[in-house]
This record gives C-alpha cells, sequence and structure tokens, in this order.
C-alpha cells in the first residue's frame, strides 16, 4: 500500500505533517491576520480577472507539487484576496477578525464533522443547544427551538417554510397540491431573501406583498393591513409577514409591536428578519430598536455580521416547543438517526434540517462570547453605535458630502484600484448612487472614520 501512495502525500510522516502546517500557519498569521488587519497595509490588491487567473495559475494538474510551491501558493491566495479584517474594510455587513472566533473556526475546520448526531457531534450539539439558548433568552424567550443555518437567506427561507407547514402541513406529503394561493408580507426594504425564497418554496415571486416603508426605511404598519386586505380581496389566503430589524441598506428597524399586533389580528405567523440589526439586542442602550421581537413566531439572526464571529454563523431562533422544525423537515433516515441507540436520540439534531452534513457553526461564536463576556459584546455594538453618530457628525460638518451625486462608481473603482478601502454603494428609490457605510468592525477608532473621509476627498478631488 505504501508504495502505491503518491510521493507528495504526507499522511505517512507525521513530522512532515506538522511542519508544512506550521509554516501554513505561520503564513495565515503574517499575511491574513498581522498585515491583513493592518491599517498601514492595503486592504486589497486589485488585478484584472485575466491577469489574476495567469498570477495564480489556477489549472489542476496530474502532478503534484512540491512543499515550497504549496506554500507560496498559500501566500498568493491570501495576498490577492480581500482582507475583510482590515479596518478599511466597509464593503459588506460584516468586518473584522476577531481572535476567538478566528481560533474556533480552526478547530472546527480541524475537526471536520458534521453537526447531525451527538455521536459525531457530541460537544458541538450540546454547545449549539446552549448558544441558541442564550441567543433565544436575549428575543425574550425561555423555552423555544433552533439551529444554526447556512446565511440569513435559508434562515428567512426556514421560517417561510415553518409558517406554511404550520398552517397546512399536508403540503409536506402532497406539496402545492395542499395549498391555497398564499400571500406574505413584507416591506419594499426587505432583504432580497424573501422574493427569493417564495420562488424557491414554490409559492411564486407574486406572492410577496410589498407593503410601504417610511422615508427611514421602517414598514408602515397601516399599508401592511391595507396589503392584507387587498390580498385577501383578490383570493390569497395571507400566512406571514416578515419585518425587518436593520435593513440591508439603510439599517432601518421596522416597528415590531405594531406589526406584532397587525399578526396577531388576522393570525400571521410574524418573522423578524434579525440577520443584521439581531445583535443589537445585546445593548441594554440600543435593544428598544427591536422592542416587540418576543412576539414573533421566528427569527434570523447573524453574529457573523455585527458580532463579527465570522461566517457563516446564522441562527434561525424558534418560539415553538412542539418540535415543529423535525415534524416539517424530518425524514427518518435510517443509517443516521437510528432510534435504538444507546443514547438520548432527541441529541441527533441533523433532522431538524433540510441539509444532510452541516457545518458546525457555534463554536466561534460560543469561543469569542467566552472570551469577552456579553459585557465586552455588548461594548462592541455600542462602539459601533457611538462611531456612527461620530460619522453623521463629521459628514455634516465637511462641505460636499451632503451632495448626493453619480460619483460613487467612479470612487469605488479608484479605491479598490488602490488598495486603501472599501466601501459598497448603490442607488435607492430616487436617489442616485451613494455610499453605505457600514461600521461593524470591532476594531475601529475614531480615526479610522477620519481617514475614510479624508479619502473620499483625496479620491474625489478632480470629480
Ligand atoms: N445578506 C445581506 C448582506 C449582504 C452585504 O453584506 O451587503
Amino acid at each position: 500500500m505504501a508504495a502505491s501512495r503518491p510521493l507528495t502525500a504526507l499522511d505517512g510522516d507525521p513530522m512532515a505533517v506538522e511542519a508544512l502546517l506550521r509554516d501554513v500557519f505561520g503564513i495565515v498569521l503574517d499575511e491574513a491576520v498581522r498585515k491583513g488587519t493592518s491599517a498601514s497595509e492595503k486592504v486589497c490588491e486589485w488585478k484584472e480577472p485575466e491577469e489574476l487567473k495567469q498570477l495564480l495559475d489556477l489549472e489542476l494538474q496530474s502532478q503534484g507539487e512540491s512543499r515550497e510551491r504549496i506554500l507560496e501558493r498559500c501566500r498568493a491566495v491570501i495576498h490577492y484576496s480581500v482582507k475583510t479584517g482590515h479596518p478599511r474594510f466597509f464593503n459588506q455587513l460584516f468586518s473584522g477578525l476577531d481572535p476567538h472566533a478566528l481560533a474556533g473556526r480552526i478547530i472546527t475546520e480541524t475537526l471536520n464533522t458534521s453537526q447531525y448526531t451527538y455521536e459525531i457531534a457530541p460537544v458541538f450539539v450540546l454547545m449549539e443547544e446552549e448558544v441558541l439558548k442564550k441567543l433565544r433568552a436575549l428575543v425574550g424567550w425561555n423555552s423555544g427551538d433552533g439551529v444554526f443555518c447556512p446565511g440569513g437567506s435559508i434562515s428567512n427561507m426556514y421560517a417561510m417554510n415553518l409558517a406554511r407547514y404550520q398552517r397546512y402541513p399536508d403540503c409536506k406529503q402532497r406539496g402545492l397540491r395542499a395549498l391555497p394561493p398564499l400571500a406574505l408580507f413584507t416591506s419594499k426594504e426587505c432583504h432580497y431573501s424573501i422574493s427569493k425564497g417564495a420562488a424557491f418554496l414554490g409559492l411564486g415571486t407574486d406572492s410577496v406583498r410589498v407593503v410601504k416603508a417610511d422615508e427611514r426605511g421602517k414598514m408602515i404598519p397601516e399599508d401592511l393591513e391595507r396589503q392584507i386586505s387587498l390580498a385577501e380581496a383578490e383570493g390569497s389566503v395571507p400566512f406571514l409577514v416578515s419585518a425587518t430589524s436593520g435593513t440591508t441598506v439603510l439599517g432601518a428597524f421596522d416597528p415590531l409591536d405594531a406589526i406584532a399586533d397587525v399578526c396577531q389580528r388576522h393570525g400571521l405567523w410574524f418573522h423578524v428578519d434579525a440577520a443584521w440589526g439581531g445583535s443589537v439586542l445585546l445593548s441594554r442602550t440600543h435593544r428598544h430598536l427591536l422592542d416587540g421581537i418576543q412576539r414573533a413566531d421566528s427569527v434570523a439572526w447573524n453574529p457573523h455580521k455585527l458580532l463579527g464571529a465570522g461566517l457563516q454563523c446564522s441562527a434561525l431562533l424558534l418560539r415553538d416547543t412542539s418540535n415543529l422544525l423535525k415534524r416539517c423537515h424530518g425524514s427518518q433516515a435510517s443509517y443516521l438517526f437510528q432510534q435504538d441507540k444507546f443514547y438520548d436520540v432527541a441529541l441527533d439534531t441533523g433532522d431538524k434540517v433540510v441539509q444532510c452534513g452541516r457545518r458546525v457553526d457555534c463554536l466561534k461564536l460560543w469561543l469569542m462570547w467566552k472570551a469577552q463576556g456579553g459585557q465586552g459584546l455588548e461594548q462592541r455594538i455600542d462602539q459601533a453605535f457611538a462611531l456612527t453618530r461620530y460619522l453623521v457628525e463629521e459628514i455634516k460638518k465637511r462641505e460636499g458630502f451632503e451632495l448626493v451625486m453619480e460619483v460613487a462608481p467612479v470612487l469605488k473603482e479608484r479605491m479598490v484600484k488602490k488598495g486603501s478601502m472599501m466601501i459598497g454603494y448603490q442607488p435607492h428609490g430616487t436617489r442616485a448612487n451613494f455610499f453605505r457605510m457600514v461600521v461593524a468592525n470591532p476594531t475601529l477608532v475614531q480615526a479610522d472614520i477620519d481617514f475614510l473621509l479624508c479619502e473620499l476627498e483625496r479620491l474625489g478631488q478632480d470629480l
């Protein structure tokens, strides 16, 4: 057997395995952690796609490569990747590199297990339960259920599927034949996963009724009432309202209590997409923005965003205590979920989800929480709010910054090619393209905000 192994395989040589991994960890520490989070380094090294393909030499060959070449490749992958932990990375709703969360991610990757049964993930089954319990407690529930999903979009789709199943349990077997035309409601500022989910679940995008939002981006409950009446008059059956806590573009928080009242009056499932804003629940000062969330039936919350736990860490939380998740999605695969196991089979949580193999997403959050404590995480949220206020005040002081002109794409190209920072931009309604500032990186200080404003001025000097 040994003779047939390829020359480059290291699995027969523990010393070589260890040496390789030490070198790789060294490169990761140097390039991705130290340089990747240093304000004096570039946030990205822009290359045109054809040039990047050449530089990376992507094509896969039949011959294996030397250790030195593999280490060079690791270095190049990091070098040409965007450093999302960099203090000048404002481009997405996540930023920063928490060392404890990273430690959790490294351990998770190394152990390489699947979250479906207690027998192969004993630590993580218990840990996931504990973390979800903590998140539920912050929502305001002392019981319930939940699961970590592959991203907020999937969490939102789960909520839609559960709401539909609860009302029409027959649809698990009979599919769309068991259903009348259904209607769900969300604001025009909602995340695009709501209409994607409607398409994916066979509801169709027409089943999504768009509710008006006010000038700050918050759903208008009176219009929700109107849309429900309209849908009913057209012969549809309303079944779910999805409110948003922290909309993707404007960061608005829908008035949850008023929306919960509407849901209660009409007997509708109340889902809150708090993928972005859920972490605000950790702040005693700001959690009032989510008042009423405890009245929801389901909540999607992504600690990989504002808490910086690292992609992906997305919880779907449920108020339900009737095993709805498992009843809706369970398929009782006999090779995984044997009922005559030697331990409590309720710990085999894999049949709650539509996936089979499922990543461990709880450890990075658990370890970071253990290290920071709830108080440390609360400070991060409060700091993000404080820096956002600082940014707003500074913008007011600078001439030219209130003017919304079609310059965002030009400035974006210039900042990326220079590698100085990254900010996302988009149009919104009748507003022209503008920069969406995301203040999430826990290492940000006022100097980074000052740099951002000065750099925007520098990049746009000639415009
Ligand atoms: N999934 C919504 C957030 C995407 C973004 O980072 O802008």
